[in-house]
């Protein structure tokens, strides 16, 4: 039969720029993939920039679109995928929860659907979110994860008794039951690559992916563009180690070209992501992750 994934995704929605929604549907949608969005916030801009203007959504209105709409229509019968992103409150997460439990309810005598989570909260030392966050999302979201993707300094935030990323990725697995943990922009490895971990299962497979160099400057939405787009090769390719592959180099070219032609608003304000003018890169990208065994 015809695979036809299809994909909620649970993340922020700006008017102008490419993170969150605006920077996954897009490669998403040119892979292949149907996209059904529900913005967790709508904002003029992602918080980087001088002004912050917009509404979040409530747990409230969450529980109207999904249960006097989607589920009623039968809209969630067609539902693969699950993708969540930027989330701002507790209230919210927990409504997700039992998303995933309506999601498997529908899917009755299917494969369940497959879910990953990128818990944000934060970058470089900065938290984004409410600082309740980081225990919501280990208690509520990660333990029903298939995948999550946290950058270096989210995976701390989650393991804080563990320096180590590879001991605290086996600290997630062992005690939570995450199957696979990709941790993204590591800054505390010199060889700045993004890191592949695997459940001990998988782990005789398991792989380091080297990137050619880390890309100097500083990015908004690679976090948001990196789970999109590990999503979508993780259902076009046979195994996640290649997936890794398609979707970082990816990301590699997006962010070459966004430090070529990136469009700065404002001096300290990162560029938007040459996301648009990327397309070729998307569908095709040549490979530039170096593949090394540990
Ligand atoms: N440079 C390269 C080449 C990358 O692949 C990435 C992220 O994957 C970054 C920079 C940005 O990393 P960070 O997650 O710290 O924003
Ligand atoms: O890329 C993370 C992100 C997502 N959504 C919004 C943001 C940010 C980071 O600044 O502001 C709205």
């Amino acid at each position: 039969t015809l695979f036809m994934p299809r994909v909620l995704s649970v993340q922020s929605h700006v008017v102008h720029g490419y993170v969150g929604q605006k920077a996954a549907t897009f490669p998403l949608q040119l892979l292949g993939w149907d996209v059904d969005p529900v913005n967790t916030v709508h904002f003029a801009n992602h918080t980087g920039y001088r002004h912050k203007a917009g509404e979040s959504l409530t747990a409230e209105q969450l529980r109207r679109i999904v249960w006097n709409g989607l589920l009623p229509n039968g809209l969630l019968k067609s539902v693969t995928h699950l993708l969540t992103g930027y989330i701002r409150s507790r209230e919210l997460l927990e409504v997700v929860r039992e998303l995933i439990d309506l999601l498997n309810s529908e899917r009755a005598g299917q494969e369940p659907v497959w879910y990953l989570c990128d818990p944000v909260l934060g970058d470089n030392g900065r938290l984004y979110v409410p600082p309740e966050m980081v225990e919501a999302y280990r208690d509520i979201l990660i333990p029903r994860a298939h995948l999550i993707i946290p950058n270096a300094y989210e995976l701390q935030l989650l393991v804080p008794h563990e320096t180590d990323i590879e001991r605290a990725c086996h600290w997630l697995h062992t005690h939570y039951q995450v199957p696979v943990i990709v941790v993204t922009g590591a800054e505390a490895d010199e060889h700045q690559r993004p890191c592949v971990y695997l459940s001990e299962a998988l782990r005789k497979q398991s792989k380091w992916f080297q990137l050619p160099s880390r890309l100097p400057g500083s990015f908004t939405g690679t976090g948001d563009l990196s789970a999109a787009l590990l999503l979508a090769w993780s259902a076009r390719v046979p195994n996640l180690q290649q997936a890794v592959e398609y979707a970082f180099s990816t990301v590699y070219h997006v962010l070459r070209r966004t430090l070529d032609e990136g469009e700065i608003v404002e001096a300290g304000v990162p560029p938007e992501l040459a996301l648009i003018q990327s397309a070729k890169d998307i569908l095709e990208p040549k490979l530039v992750c170096q593949v090394s065994d540990m």
